[in-house]
């Protein structure tokens, strides 16, 4: 086996765990609590970021979830859960695949750090009241294209789905699906109900520090 994937639980290690498990491929996983670079400080010397995931794949070394994603698909000619480049809506497949962490997850992680991982006196209410503001306004496009919709692209379910459905899945740990549109919240539950994503969530769930977060509300 060549795969080796370090995760925590609910981190964005989640996106390709989920993508691994949907596509039933052998790995091995490393199961860590969060943050590692505090609780487990010799993950520094696999990944001197400290972030999670870390994807190996022989000498293919990966630290962006939605990119680990996106290679699966491509390395191992799996298109059954994507598309391929003369598909005509590749690059809307591409441009999901992208948005999900630097427009969706980037905003989210802003409020992480400000909420609950500074110590009290560092923890900023201003910055994640407004972050909070930005990724729920940046689901307009999201909730738009969803209109008549199943899932992101070609009426089939792809890693796109899995990239994006982490963002919102996040949005839901952190109290914002209470603004989630009837139509994120029906996408949402509809990947949630998915085996592969019910297999890989729980992992890591006994210890984990990241789940069920209550947010100061404004
Ligand atoms: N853009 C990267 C970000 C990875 C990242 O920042 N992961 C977070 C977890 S969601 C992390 O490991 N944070 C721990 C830390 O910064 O110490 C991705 O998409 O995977």
């Amino acid at each position: 086996m060549s795969i080796k994937l370090w995760h925590c639980h609910n981190a964005r290690s989640l996106r390709p765990l989920w993508a691994l498990e949907e596509m039933g491929m052998d790995f091995e996983l490393v199961e860590m609590p969060f943050p590692p670079r505090v609780f487990q400080k010799d993950y520094l010397r696999v990944n001197p970021l400290g972030t999670v995931p870390y994807f190996i794949d022989g000498d293919t070394h990966m630290t962006e979830s939605s990119a680990i994603g996106h290679y699966l698909v491509e390395r191992y000619q799996r298109y059954d859960f994507g598309l391929r480049a003369d598909h005509p809506e590749f690059g809307d497949y591409l441009n999901w695949m992208y948005h999900s962490d630097a427009t969706l997850t980037f905003p989210q992680t802003v409020v992480i750090r400000y909420a609950i991982m500074e110590p009290e006196e560092r923890r900023l209410p201003q910055a994640v009241s407004d972050y909070g503001q930005w990724f729920l306004a940046r689901l307009r496009r999201l909730d738009s294209h969803l209109a008549g919709r199943e899932y992101l692209c070609d009426k089939r379910f792809t890693v796109a789905d899995i990239a994006i459905g982490y963002a919102l899945y996040l949005g839901e740990i952190l109290g914002f699906s209470r603004d989630y549109s009837a139509a994120l919240q029906a996408y949402l539950e509809r990947l949630k109900a998915r085996p592969a994503f019910q297999k890989a969530v729980v992992i890591g769930e006994e210890n984990s520090r990241f789940k069920n977060i209550s947010l100061p509300r404004p």
